[in-house]
């Protein structure tokens, strides 16, 4: 059956009358539409929430409301328009965060922010210095929210738990794909146990605990005009886990010389200048809060989140592709590869990354 869209609209509350609902970009996991209205009235983002992958959505949008009104209050405070530098979650007509249709899917609508872009690639420093600023900035603003979130997504970035998914995905194998990947399961074994030290220091309190984002790809983040950060959106994956994870993953997107599923290997490698640039802004707002052990990984979080995707695209393939949307039969395995040749690049260069992020730690 057709969704209707302007249906499930409707159940919010929305100003103006709607003229059209139609798809937004390319997310993974969600389904992403705008909602137009006439006239004056602002648009909206109308998104179908993945049950499958945030559970219970409920808490989900709890979360996200929470670490919303909290930035909010900071943007007030500090003189800003706390309408476009955060998220404004829009109730349905019923009060709560979201609504269930008849088909128990859940549906969660925000404010549309006007006049941003958001980058699909970190283009030039000057981006990328931007980007850290804005990554930086949202830490900051959330580190003294004092409400607990709820952990909808445990072992997001624990690679403990995608081991353990790991292996069992391998003793399945449900479509006979392990056979033809062996050297790419054995780009996953050979990395296991540095991983595994890293993740010990997360797990034993070595390295702290605080909001996260969890998802800071570039795309997930709103640029003005001018080429600041506006508003950091996508907050499904909010949650307490070490920050690391946030600087790995925007280094994982800003520094890429190609796509994240680009076929051509040759185009694949980290762009120094990128990292150093955003690194830069990076820590110009977070410098006053980061311990020296944090400072110590900022790095390796960078190879640490580029593994992590190199295991997940590569356990979906062989999953049979049940988590992230493909557009052909080999799109996972084909991610793989674009991702692993990342993480190669980030090897390479390993030494340089941590000169740069030592050289403005003791700025
Ligand atoms: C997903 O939802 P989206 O497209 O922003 C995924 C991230 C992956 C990313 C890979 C909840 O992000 O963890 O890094 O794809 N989100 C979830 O591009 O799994
Ligand atoms: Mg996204």
């Amino acid at each position: 059956m057709k969704t209707d869209l302007i249906k499930i609209a409707l159940q919010f509350q929305l100003d103006g009358t709607i003229d059209e609902v139609k798809p937004l970009g390319e997310g993974f996991i969600n389904d992403t539409f705008i909602i137009k209205t006439k006239g004056d009235s602002p648009s909206y983002i109308l998104q179908r929430k993945n049950k499958n992958i945030f559970s219970p959505i409920p808490a989900m949008m709890d979360n996200i409301e929470k670490v919303c009104q909290h930035i909010k209050n900071k943007v007030k405070q500090n003189g800003g328009d706390p309408l476009r530098e955060a998220m404004t979650i829009i109730p349905a007509v019923d009060g709560k965060l979201y609504w269930l249709d008849e088909e128990e899917e859940y549906w969660a609508v925000c404010l549309f922010i006007e006049d941003t872009i958001a980058y699909e690639a970190a283009k030039t420093p000057d981006l990328a210095f931007a980007g850290g600023k804005g990554i930086g900035k949202f830490q900051s603003l959330v580190s003294d929210l004092k409400e607990p979130l709820v952990n909808i997504l445990p072992g997001f970035h624990d690679i403990r738990y995608r081991f353990k998914q790991w292996d069992e995905i391998l003793a399945k194998d449900p479509l006979g794909r392990k056979a033809m990947v062996s050297d790419e399961i054995a780009w996953i074994e050979n990395r296991k146990e540095d991983m595994l030290n890293f993740w010990k220091l997360v797990e034993n309190g070595t390295i702290p605990t605080r909001i996260s984002h969890n998802d800071t790809k570039i795309n997930n983040i709103l640029f003005d005009k001018k080429g600041d950060v506006l508003c950091v959106i996508d907050l499904d994956t909010v949650l307490s886990s070490t920050v690391l994870n946030d600087f790995g993953d925007a280094m994982r997107t800003y520094t890429n010389t190609g796509a994240e599923d680009e076929v051509d290997l040759t185009k694949v490698s980290m762009d120094l200048e990128i990292f150093r640039a955003f690194t830069k802004g990076y820590l110009e707002e977070t410098a006053w809060f980061l311990t020296p052990k944090e400072f110590e990984y900022l790095a390796f979080s960078a190879k640490y989140i580029t593994y992590e995707q190199v295991l997940r695209f590569l356990m979906d393939y062989i999953d049979g592709d049940n988590y992230y949307k493909t557009k052909s039969k080999e799109h996972n395995l084909v991610r793989t590869r674009a991702q692993y040749k990342l993480l190669q690049s980030m090897e390479e260069q390993f030494e340089e990354m941590n000169k740069i992020v030592n050289a403005f730690a003791t700025l």
